[in-house]
């Protein structure tokens, strides 16, 4: 599938995806432009007070001590080479750095034409934006011509069997549900039955997200996805953490609980229109590579309107998390 690239990259359509990623990312990036006063305000010669300030603003907006620390290691030492002159070099600099942390770990969903139906699961902590996301996606997958349905495996609360019933509704989209109490494992079951009966391409499975602390839950993931696995092989075919970006530090956790658990193949980092501290994705991404997994953040989440749960592109989301330097301040609208 590869239904991103028809606005996402054009930043000439204020309305259109990166006039909403750049007003999402608004929080942060009013914060990085009050912590990076100095080296925003034209060219200016760099020096120690620049660096700590930048130091900090970096460390404000989460973006966490380790990658901080590299990236300030790499700017003062091409800062001492004089390969930075300015601070307007030093801004390009850290920008570019900022993108090379991420791009590893940025890559295009994809629905392969040989695997029907395409099992994807949503997983995470309650709270975090599953179902919405299972309903933006479902309407986008529709909209990009694949047939869908959805799964209501989250049965802990008859609350969240409406909230998906209603996505389906509005969406015209199948939804398979058994109501509150019913056997997780057992929804999702038939949803990929009748998927596999009816010729659909995509299920979208919902679960629980109770904290993940309760080992039961994760037992009971791990069963739905035994119970998939033996109806159809391979199945399911992506797994995608969903992760509150407000939730800061704690979404480390959470993706080495769940990863431990139920193996995530994919994250989605949703409401980084609701923080300031936007730049933890670079600490997941940090903490994944240092555990050796390279997990791709396949869509950001940046408001609650369908469209605002886009691809993740890193070129564009350093361009829209950082400050203006035009205008040396940035309103962060
Ligand atoms: N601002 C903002 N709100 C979001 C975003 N994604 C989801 N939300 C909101 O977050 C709230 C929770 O979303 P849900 O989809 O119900 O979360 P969930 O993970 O299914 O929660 P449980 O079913 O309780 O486990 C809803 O009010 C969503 O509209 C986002 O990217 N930005
Ligand atoms: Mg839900």
């Amino acid at each position: 599938m590869s239904e991103a690239d028809n606005d996402s990259r054009s930043k000439s359509q204020g309305r259109g995806f990166w006039g909403r990623l750049k007003s999402g990312l608004g929080k942060t990036r009013t914060q990085l432009t009050q912590g990076m006063g100095n080296l925003i305000l034209g060219e200016k010669e760099i020096d120690e007070a620049s660096l700590d300030e930048l130091e900090t603003a970096l460390l404000m907006a989460d973006v966490g001590m380790d990658t901080t620390r590299e990236i300030m290691t790499q700017l003062t030492a091409r800062v001492r080479r004089r390969e930075l002159n300015d601070t307007r070099a030093l801004y390009e600099a850290l920008a570019t750095l900022l993108e090379e942390v991420l791009i590893p770990f940025a890559r295009p969903f994809e629905i392969p034409d040989d695997v029907r139906p395409f099992v994807i699961f949503f997983v995470g902590v309650n709270g975090v934006g599953k179902t919405t996301t299972i309903g933006k996606l479902a309407r986008q997958f529709k909209a990009a011509g694949l047939s869908v349905v959805l799964a209501a495996g989250d049965t802990f609360r008859a609350a969240a069997v409406e909230q998906l019933t209603s996505w389906g509704e509005r969406e015209d989209i199948p939804v398979i549900a058994q109501g509150q109490g019913a056997d997780s494992a057992s929804v999702v079951y038939d949803a990929v039955q009748s998927a596999r009966s009816r010729g659909i391409d995509v299920v979208l499975a919902d679960t629980a997200g109770r904290l993940q602390a309760k080992t039961n839950l994760m037992e009971e993931l791990k069963k739905v996805q035994r119970v998939i696995g033996r109806l159809q092989e391979g199945a399911p075919h992506e797994v995608l953490l969903v992760l509150d970006a407000g939730v800061g530090q704690n979404a480390l956790s959470q993706v080495r609980e769940f990863d431990a658990a139920v193996g995530v193949t994919g994250l989605v980092l949703t409401k980084l229109d609701g923080t300031a501290k936007a730049g933890v994705i670079f600490a997941i991404v940090r903490s994944l590579k240092d555990s050796g997994r390279c997990i791709p953040v396949y869509y950001i989440g940046v408001g609650e309107g369908a469209d605002d749960l886009r691809p993740f592109e890193p070129g564009d989301f350093v361009a829209a998390l950082l400050p203006d330097t035009e205008n040396g301040a940035d309103s962060g609208q």
